[in-house]
């Protein structure tokens, strides 16, 4: 495995999938490499740490950095290249670089809660795509709006990357695996298996003959009240603006914080009409 830090190291090699990660890698991550070591002849693996998609007072000098253990575990995944460029390397031109905005998807959800927070992704996964140029680029449907944005990005924009989107990871009380899952707390652990259960509750009552989404919204806020809730929405999975049946496709999404912790589930619900 050959670890590059520079833009010129990657240009000089050959990708076939590329997943862009933050680093501080799980199973959830590994899936993703998994599924492209499955399709793909070489696998890049890009971790950094996007400074533009937090915005001031969020955790981005928080933000868990384990580079060594994480090049382990790609090692060990058979991985062939780690980009793992410094801010100064992605961004020269500092704050006063170019943007990539994609506006109405990239203001809803957590486009909604975090101001920037989407400019910032499409920003970085615009360059790593330059960079890195891959056939196929893997991303995580646990972060369900993202996707939407990285969609609508690559349609807009002509990108000749195809995305691929992998189911979410789960811990064994549901909790979808997330890098920041290591700052709860036992109790407020225990809080946050309130999110998985929510939109069991969601997904029960849409099996059952359900189809109003503030009946579903309602139930799940009902398994919530020990969180702080950010949103608990049912939204177009593409366009992100809310719907008022979750029949016959929806995204059902929660944000909520355990203590100081932000977190993010959801559910994408496609039932044949
Ligand atoms: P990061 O949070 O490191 O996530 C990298 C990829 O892993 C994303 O596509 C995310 O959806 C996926 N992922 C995270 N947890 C997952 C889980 N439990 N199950 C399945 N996939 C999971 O998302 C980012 O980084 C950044 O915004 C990035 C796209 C790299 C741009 O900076």
């Amino acid at each position: 495995m050959q670890i590059f830090t520079t833009i010129s190291e990657m240009r000089q090699v050959r990708t076939d999938g590329l997943i862009p990660t933050m680093g501080a890698l799980h199973e959830g991550h590994l899936s993703l490499v998994r599924a492209a070591r499955a399709a793909c002849e070489t696998v890049t693996v890009s971790i950094f740490v996007n400074p533009t998609q937090f915005s001031a007072g969020e955790d981005l000098a928080k933000y868990p950095r384990t580079f060594e253990a994480d090049c382990e575990l790609l090692r060990a995944e058979g991985v062939d290249f780690v980009f793992a460029p410094s801010a100064s390397e992605i961004y020269p031109a500092g704050a006063a670089g170019t943007l990539v905005e994609v506006p109405g998807i990239g203001q809803r959800l957590d486009g909604a809660s975090r101001p920037g927070h989407f400019r910032g992704v499409a920003t970085v996964v615009a360059k790593l795509f330059n960079i890195v140029q891959p056939r196929l680029a893997y991303f995580g449907q646990k972060d369900a709006a993202q996707v939407a944005v990285l969609r609508a990005m690559v349609r807009d924009l002509n990108l000749p990357a195809e995305l691929r989107v992998c189911p979410t990871v789960r811990d064994t009380d549901g909790l979808a695996l997330s890098s920041r899952n290591r700052f709860l707390n036992a109790a407020e652990r225990r809080a946050a298996a309130a999110i998985p259960r929510a939109l069991e509750r969601a997904r029960a009552l849409v099996e059952t003959g359900t189809c109003a989404s503030e009946t579903v919204r309602q139930a799940m806020l009902w398994e919530l009240v020990a969180l702080k809730v950010d949103y608990a929405q049912v939204v177009h999975p593409e366009t992100l603006e809310p719907v008022n049946n979750v029949c016959p496709r929806a995204l059902i999404a929660i944000a909520a914080w355990a203590g100081e912790t932000r977190l993010i589930d959801n559910l994408l619900i496609e039932k044949p009409r």
